[in-house]
């Protein structure tokens, strides 16, 4: 009786795994929705994705992300070139500004893995190290959705992104 108690309480849970379920706290940075796109296999690069807001009254910076399933992360900032949807390293960080939040999304900002060593596979928790200028670096997971999973940002342009990705970072 006990344990079907136990696993009736603990059911909700199990099935709450969505990307809002877990949430980080570092210094005055609160992440949420942290998720990643699953990769094809032999796919070099794959994006992560998450909303960090600032609740402190000094801006904080995304300066630096590292993932032990990748040679190198990056962040990066995707838009709209001449018609062309291109991305590039934010050289100085993503800024979170004071009071403020930002969401990386599909199309938008995000946090790359470059040179993947094994595929990101749907349904397991990737991790990641995200370091900020102020809040230092915090070590936490990704909920790995499908391809082309718009996330919980919306978001139509998977299945694009994915392309450009490996065609961005394949030399
Ligand atoms: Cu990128």
């Amino acid at each position: 009786m006990r344990f079907a108690l136990l696993a009736a309480l603990a059911a909700p849970f199990l099935f709450a795994g969505s990307v809002s379920a877990h949430e980080v706290k570092a210094g005055t940075l609160v992440l949420t929705d942290l998720w990643a796109r699953a990769t094809p296999p032999g796919a070099v690069a794959g994006g992560g994705f998450m909303t960090i807001t600032n609740t402190g009254d000094q801006p904080d910076r995304l300066v630096m992300f590292a993932s032990p399933v990748a040679e190198t992360g990056e962040v990066h900032e995707m838009k709209v070139e001449d018609g062309v949807m291109t991305m590039r390293p934010l050289a100085d960080g993503l800024e979170i500004p004071a009071h403020g939040s930002v969401t990386l999304a599909p199309g938008g900002y995000h946090i790359m893995f470059i040179n993947l060593k094994e595929p990101i596979v749907a349904g397991t928790d990737v991790p990641v190290t995200l370091t900020f200028e102020n809040a230092g670096a915090v070590d936490t997971v990704l909920h790995a959705q499908p391809i082309g999973a718009p996330g919980p940002a919306g978001g139509h342009d998977g299945m694009d992104m994915g392309g450009d990705m490996n065609k961005g970072h394949t030399q």
